[in-house]
């Protein structure tokens, strides 16, 4: 095998290691490390949950004296800082790891470059680049929320074969897709660090918006309701569970502050933001209040007020969508117009990138053309 190649393999694997830290990492990127040599695997890291140790101060730890020599594979250039942790392009260098091959450069500022600088003045021989779309990708969270100060968002839509998103009135939390597919979401839940929905969504469904997965319990993403005028329900089973599971509200400036002393004696927080004339919340406000909160990673569950407004925002970067075979007997809550369809499936904006079957339903996944 040529060494491009077996780059582009070992790269593969420490992407998926990287995949291990999504959802547990934030603020910091869920990156992942291999330390190879003769083609042999010594070690693996990854970002540890709540960001630290990094990947490759766990790879590190684990091959010991056995890196001298050995080639390094990371899938975002070794931070440079000293941060909450020393360097780890430093502790690369004193390990005796002779060849370092990186996927994509941190453009955190305190990073940028530098520590791929570092490694080569030390006389390193560094490759970067390697499998860079792919990391890209998983550090996506992170480089959005350092070059534009916002969160990546996945918005996930599920429609019946009639172009319905839910039941009617006398419908709630009618389920469109089956089991599988439900089993699938809550594991895609587990790999963010927030859900988000708007008040509609929590009006109509009351919905709970946890992990329910056996061993993912532990997982709590924050659960964010967008919600300008503080309608939520006191009563709703998101402000019940609130003591267990953490809960934000992202409310307008003009909110009832009534409302907002109900919610935090609840344990809910209450953030705000500002409100264009007609009374809907400034999207790109909550998104950088989010980032600079430290979230990298959100999942929407958005009914169709709030899937419309992220794509006129042009904030959806990735979109699944769930359609299942079903049928409405009482036509139902419309989803989206047929142009907004049509302008997800035109391919100009949006490139299929997964089509599958999850049980009876068709999930199909679309990263926005960058
Ligand atoms: C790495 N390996 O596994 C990760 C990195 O607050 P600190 O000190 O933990 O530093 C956080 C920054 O380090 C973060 O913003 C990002 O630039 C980088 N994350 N770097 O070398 C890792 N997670
Ligand atoms: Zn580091």
């Amino acid at each position: 095998m040529s060494q491009v190649d077996a780059d582009e393999r070992f790269m593969a694997a420490a992407i998926a290691l990287a995949r291990r830290g999504l959802g547990v990492c934030a603020p910091n990127p869920a990156v992942g490390a291999l330390i190879v040599k003769d083609g042999v695997v010594l070690a693996r890291g990854w970002t540890q949950a709540g960001g630290r140790p990094h990947a490759e101060a766990e790879a590190l730890r684990q091959a010991g004296d056995k890196s001298r020599g050995s080639t390094l594979y990371v899938t975002l250039e070794p931070c440079s800082h000293h941060g909450k942790t020393p360097p780890c392009a430093e502790a690369v260098i004193a390990s005796g790891i002779a060849r370092v091959a990186s996927a994509i450069e941190d453009p955190d500022p305190r990073v940028a470059g530098r520590g791929h600088e570092l490694l080569r003045a030390a006389g390193l021989i560094v490759r970067t680049g390697v499998c860079a779309q792919a990391a890209l990708r998983a550090n996506l969270g992170h480089v959005l929320r350092v070059t534009q100060n916002r969160p990546l968002i996945t918005l996930k839509l599920a429609m019946t074969a009639d172009g319905f998103v839910a039941g009617g009135p006398n419908e709630p939390r009618l389920s469109i897709t089956g089991e599988a597919a439900n089993g699938a979401v809550h594991l895609m839940r587990a790999m963010y660090d927030a859900i988000l929905i708007g008040v509609g969504t929590a009006l109509a469904d009351d919905p709970l918006l946890t992990v329910r997965l056996p061993g993912l319990e532990q997982r709590r993403p924050l659960r964010i309701v967008l919600d300008s005028a503080l309608r939520i329900s006191p009563a709703s089973r998101l402000v019940a569970t609130a003591r267990s599971h953490p809960t934000l509200i992202i409310a307008g400036e003009a909110a009832p502050a009534a409302n907002e002393a109900r919610l935090v004696a609840e344990n809910v927080a209450v953030a705000r933001v500002p409100t264009d004339g007609g009374g809907r919340l400034d999207l790109r406000a909550a998104l950088g209040l989010l980032a600079s909160r430290g979230l990298t990673r959100i999942f929407c569950e958005a009914g169709p007020t709030l899937a419309e407004a992220l794509l006129r925002e042009d904030a959806a970067d990735d979109i699944i969508m769930l359609t299942s075979q079903k049928r409405l007997a009482r036509p139902g809550l419309c989803g989206f117009t047929a142009e907004r369809i049509n302008a997800l499936e035109d391919g100009s904006r949006y490139r299929l990138v997964e089509q599958r079957a999850i049980g009876d339903d068709l999930l199909t996944r679309r990263e926005r053309i960058s």
